[in-house]
């Protein structure tokens, strides 16, 4: 089940769960209000899951593949790690859903503040077009996920400040609408 809560602001090491003392939580119902989505599936079972079928066809994620984030498998991996934890946005949703070991997505909420995410087995996540986030591996340092796309998959992160897309703008507007 995925949790969430309000970070610290602390320099340290990225991979640390950095909750605030006390604790501040986060619920689904607050990820709803950003644009953030959360679905839980039957991750042994991806290649037949009739829920995931009907998740990707319903919102039309026509493309996917799979990704292995490790220090064995992941060409460039320290790189890699380095880029996926810039605060950046895509002009398209990004969505993944983990098959095996765990990380964390930070969003930005509303006050420019940072929640952190953290995802597991069987958790699938959709992060809306224009919403400032990063990713970064636990300390388990391993994470297997499915990167779903509809249509033709464009990677590129813009990282901040990125507000003059439209993709921002509407972002920034659809929020106002949710308020
Ligand atoms: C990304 O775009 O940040 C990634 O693909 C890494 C996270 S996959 C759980
Ligand atoms: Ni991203």
């Amino acid at each position: 089940m995925v949790e969430a809560w309000y970070m610290d602001e602390s320099g340290e090491d990225q991979r640390i769960p950095h909750r605030q003392e006390p604790h501040r939580p986060v619920s689904l119902e607050q990820l709803r209000r950003l644009g953030v989505f959360y679905f839980k599936l039957d991750a042994d079972n991806y290649e037949t899951d009739p829920d995931l079928a009907r998740i990707r066809k319903e919102r039309n994620y026509s493309w996917m593949d799979i990704i292995t984030i490790h220090k064995d498998k992941l060409p460039d991996y320290q790189d890699k790690i380095k880029i996926f934890y810039k605060e950046h946005l895509h002009l398209d949703d990004e969505i993944r859903y983990v098959l095996e070991g765990s990380g964390y997505f930070d969003v930005r909420d509303t006050d420019d503040k940072w929640i952190r995410i953290l995802i597991e087995k069987g958790d699938m996540i959709t992060l809306p077009a224009g919403i400032y986030h990063r990713f970064t591996v636990d300390e388990n340092n391993y994470v297997k996920a499915m990167r779903l796309f509809a249509g033709e998959p464009v990677w590129t992160a813009y990282n901040r400040p990125a507000d003059h897309f439209p993709a921002r703008r509407q972002y920034i507007q659809s929020l106002a609408q949710a308020a």
